[in-house]
């Protein structure tokens, strides 16, 4: 075990490797459902001009799917359902982006994005204010120390006045809001943005011109305040005045707070229309942290400059219908990474060849030559490794695991003809290694149709949608009654299943699972029979 005092020696980059590092930013797009992730990623990425044409999903005819949605079920429904990352170049800077699902079935996915980035945007609907998953969200990236850039999206559509968005965000967050930039027309007469000064004295006027659709980026003229005041009249007044509110109350920007948690900058924005679009990546880029040292499980820490080291934090199949590889997406932690190095696997110590090495750009990507501290790559088949583990040169290293979501939901699956049973064999052992769902096993139920285990049962969808897109097998999803889930041990396991309402299964990392019916059941079973193993999967849940 090290000790505490070796975070002293965590190697800071220097010379050419530190000028890498400065010019990356990575970090997550997070909301609830339908703020508009996807379609700001998509206007970051036209605004870097790495599209052409930006397409979101619905409505606009001619209008194509967005980039980072791209499993088939996500372009018919409209919703992601698995994060994906992209990367570019936008002035001097590297942006590693990396777009979430926003719907509480698949947390988990977005739970292991937030522990590879080093800054989230959090985007909130102006029209729908706070919603469940936006105060979730903003809990987790507290918790684990993210500094999180607000962006109030929507504003080309009515919605509430600025500054009760912002209050609403300080009562029932206890996070304080510091616009940057403030709206300029009310919700639905979206004009432009007023920079924010020092003291929140106006700096600057910024005025959007809408494009057909959004499709391409909005042109934007730069006006003095008083020429904005001329132009705008009372719209501006209002902002400025606005701004002088904020001010009054403490809420100006301040770097140190907002990278300690303590506020959170604001960009009011369209990400349909392409309004705020560049504000919000100048912001990144301004304020945003380079990649830093990162804690390993003894607490020590693996400095930029530190030999190679990278985290695995997702692992997705199917990306290419041509080759069905498996990609496993790391974010780089220390070092230069060059393609073709041999690093270690820290959870088996098996050395590790990374000749296949990607970036990616939604569902494309590129072969990988260099990479940095923040960056995002992508191995091909790569089936040992799996979300939470470590790769690293030299000096060894393990990052902390990524804690599994406790499942709510369970459901059997099988084959719907036996003939496909191989490929149903195949693509479960697949989507189990990807952590799409849990996999549970009994002596009872057999291999021809194990328990799937998930937080959500939209889960089960995208394990049914993709067995079918992928694998060409129809399946049958059976729901099972019961609610949740404890561990246990063999010894507990035997008495265990001799209750009513309760079933053991073994997960395929080999921990012991009971089931119960509802959790009733459970304070029951754990009163009449105290002295059996019955724990929480994750600490500190339900
Ligand atoms: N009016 C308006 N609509 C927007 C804006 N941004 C996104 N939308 C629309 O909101 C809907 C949801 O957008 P998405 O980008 O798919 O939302 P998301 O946050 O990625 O959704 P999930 O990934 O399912 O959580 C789409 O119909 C978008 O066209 C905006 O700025 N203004
Ligand atoms: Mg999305």
């Amino acid at each position: 075990m090290s000790s505490p005092t070796t975070s002293a020696t965590a190697a800071p980059a220097s010379g050419r490797l530190a000028g890498e590092v400065a010019r990356r930013r990575t970090f997550a797009v997070i909301s609830h459902p339908d703020a508009g992730k996807s379609t700001l990623t998509e206007a970051l990425a036209l605004h870097a001009r790495v599209i052409s044409e930006a397409g979101a999903i619905h409505g606009k005819a001619g209008r194509k799917a967005t980039v980072s949605d791209w499993m088939e079920m996500e372009k018919a429904r409209g919703i992601s359902v698995s994060s994906t990352a992209l990367q570019f170049e936008y002035g001097d800077c590297v942006i590693n982006l990396v777009d979430t699902p926003g719907h509480s079935d698949f947390s988990e996915d977005t739970y292991r994005v937030l522990t590879a980035v080093d800054a989230a945007v959090m985007l909130i609907d102006a029209a729908k204010g706070l919603e469940p998953q936006t105060l979730k969200l903003f809990q987790v990236a507290r918790d684990r120390g993210i500094p999180v850039i607000t962006v109030i999206n929507k504003w080309d559509r009515p919605g509430q006045a600025p500054l009760e968005l912002l209050d609403e965000i300080l009562e029932r967050i206890g996070l304080t809001p510091t616009p940057l930039f403030l709206p300029v027309g009310i919700a639905g007469d979206f004009r432009g943005l007023l920079r924010r000064g020092e003291d929140g004295a106006a700096t600057e006027y910024i005025h959007f011109t809408r494009t057909a659709g959004g499709a391409t980026i909005a042109p934007e003229v730069s006006y003095t305040p008083e020429r904005a005041a001329e132009r705008e009249g009372e719209v501006w007044d209002e902002a400025v005045e606005e701004s002088e509110l904020l001010s009054a109350a403490g809420q100006d920007h301040d770097q140190e707070m907002f990278l300690a948690g303590q506020t959170s900058p604001v960009i009011y924005a369209s990400a349909m229309l392409n309004f705020g679009v560049r504000q919000i990546l100048e912001t990144l880029i301004e304020l945003a942290p380079p990649p830093r040292a990162r804690k390993d499980v003894n607490g020590a820490e693996r400095g930029t400059g530190d030999p190679f080291s990278a985290v695995v934090f997702k692992v997705q199949a199917g990306m290419d219908t041509a080759h069905r590889d498996r990609l496993a997406f790391m974010r780089i932690v220390s070092g230069e990474f060059e393609r073709g190095m041999v690093v270690t696997h820290a959870q088996t110590g098996r050395p590790f060849a990374t000749k296949y090495a990607l970036t990616v750009f939604g569902r494309e990507r590129t072969t990988v030559e260099t990479a940095y501290p923040g960056d995002v790559i992508g191995l091909v088949n790569a089936t040992a490794l799996a979300p939470g583990h470590t790769l690293f040169v030299d000096k060894k290293v393990e990052f902390p695991p990524i804690p599994s979501f406790a499942p709510e939901h369970f459901a059997t699956l099988r084959a719907q003809s036996a003939g496909k049973y191989k490929q149903f064999r195949k693509a479960i052992d697949q989507l189990d290694s990807e952590g799409v769902v849990q996999v549970l096993r009994n002596e009872l139920r057999g291999d021809a149709s194990p328990v799937l285990a998930a937080v959500g049962p939209m889960q089960f969808e995208v394990v049914t949608a993709r067995m079918q897109g992928e694998y060409n097998v129809e399946t049958q999803l059976d729901n099972l009654p019961y609610q949740l889930a404890r561990r246990t041990d063999a010894e507990s396991a035997e008495e265990l299943n001799r209750q009513r309402g309760v079933e053991v299964f073994t997960r395929t990392d080999g921990a012991i699972l009971a089931l119960f019916s509802d959790k009733w059941r459970l304070q029951y079973i754990q009163k009449e029979l105290p002295k059996l193993t019955l724990e929480l999967l994750v600490a500190g849940t339900e």
